[in-house]
């Protein structure tokens, strides 16, 4: 189903590409809270059909679109070069985009907003839940990601979303939603308001260890829900990592922090029973597992150390994003219900919570994995 006022726009991208004889349909795809996504199909001539995947970047989210695809760019090419210098498939290992007509590595439609067409992953699942086997799996994934970029020139990284992880600036935007209290929610929503506030200084952990030099920048994801690797149908690896929009200049212990937020759990992110919503430690062990055999020994003792941090910081972060777009009145996240931004920010909390409740437990167990006593 798409949205009306995109079908005009969809045909004409669509006529900037060559596709191979009939284009059979296109679907919105995906389940994203910021990009439109579509899945086109095509019948060629001879033999199968074949499918791509066409994309519009938000230009709320992603203001420097042409700076965010240089990056997309620079980061596949290298991630090509490595997986074809270990013997694998680069078609199926990392995204290939699709050129315009016109030789272009994207569109950019009347409205200036950008849109690019990728070769379909086939034979891949793309999970939102996965069993802990296939989390682990999803975890060697985003650690090898981290393995593989360790030697890009991350200055040369632009950056999409400036301060996209700094949950110092995420903080001090929350409170200026406060204060400013558009629609007149901050009433409903005391109880939210003081959790973030109770965590301000915990807020400046990261950055701090950034600042001080204790932990490295790294070229990073920075967006590692378990439905943003594709897992390949035979072998039941996570092969290629997917939406790189957010990919720049950042910590490991973000990307680490996210995928625990997202998937180390048993609920929806938007549940509303919390009784439902908990942290499963167990889920973390197995995602600290497959993440550290994945980045192969690539990771410090201090970025060792902060994992749990990271843990915590972007379920955090996360939860007060949410809550800033509800009290600004939903501009950013998509949402299909009007509460759901603040049921978002509800389920973060409730994990933040349980972490907390679990933070020697958490410790122990980086320890345990990484062989590492001194941490
Ligand atoms: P969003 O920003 O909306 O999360 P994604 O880049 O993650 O956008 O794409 C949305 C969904 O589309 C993914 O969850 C996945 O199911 C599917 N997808 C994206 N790219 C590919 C691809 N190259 N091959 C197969 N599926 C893909
Ligand atoms: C957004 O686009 P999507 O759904 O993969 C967001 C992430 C949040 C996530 C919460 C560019 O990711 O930062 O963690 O929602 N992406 C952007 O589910 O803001
Ligand atoms: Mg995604």
């Amino acid at each position: 189903m798409y949205m009306p006022e995109h079908d005009t726009i969809l045909s004409e991208v669509i006529a900037a590409y060559d596709f191979p004889e009939t284009l059979l349909g296109t679907v919105r795809y995906g389940s994203g809270h910021i990009n439109d996504t579509f899945c086109l199909v095509c019948q060629p001539k001879e033999g199968k059909a074949i499918r791509f995947i066409l994309q519009g970047l938000s230009k709320a989210a992603f203001p420097r679109q042409e700076e965010l695809m240089e990056n997309f760019i620079g980061v596949t090419s290298h991630l090509r070069k490595k997986i074809e210098s270990a013997g694998g498939d680069p078609m199926r290992e990392t995204l290939n985009l699709v050129p315009t007509r016109d030789g272009k590595s994207y569109y950019t439609d009347a409205t200036g907003k950008v849109w690019r067409l990728t070769h379909y992953v086939e034979n891949t699942v793309c999970l939102q839940k996965a069993t802990p086997e296939l989390f682990e799996a999803s975890a060697r994934a985003f650690g090898r990601f981290q393995l593989l970029l360790q030697d890009y020139p991350a200055h040369t990284l632009h950056e999409p979303i400036v301060n996209f992880h700094n949950t110092e600036d995420r903080f001090a935007k929350f409170l200026a939603a406060v204060e400013a209290d558009k629609l007149g929610r901050a009433k409903d929503v005391e109880a939210e308001i003081r959790f973030a506030m109770e965590r301000r200084d915990d807020c400046s952990v990261a950055v701090n260890a950034l600042r001080e030099g204790k932990l490295p920048l790294r070229v990073t994801h920075n967006d590692t829900k378990l439905n943003n690797v594709l897992i390949d149908e035979a072998t039941m690896e996570g092969i290629c990592i997917i939406d790189l929009d957010t990919t720049m200049p950042g910590l490991s212990i973000y990307d680490f922090g996210d995928s625990i937020r997202f998937g180390a759990n048993h609920s929806a992110e938007d549940e509303k029973d919390l009784s439902k919503v908990n942290f499963d430690i167990e889920l973390f062990k197995r995602y600290t597992r497959g993440f550290l055999e994945g980045a192969q020994g690539s990771l410090t003792d201090a970025e060792l150390e902060y994992l749990p941090w990271g843990a915590k910081l972007m379920t955090l972060e996360c939860g007060i994003r949410f809550l800033t777009d509800y009290l600004d009145g939903d501009h950013y996240f998509r949402i299909h219900y009007p509460e759901q931004n603040l049921d978002r920010c509800r389920t973060q909390f409730k994990l933040v919570s349980d972490m907390e409740n679990s933070w020697a437990q958490m410790h122990e167990i980086v320890k345990e994995i990484s062989g590492k006593e001194q941490l």
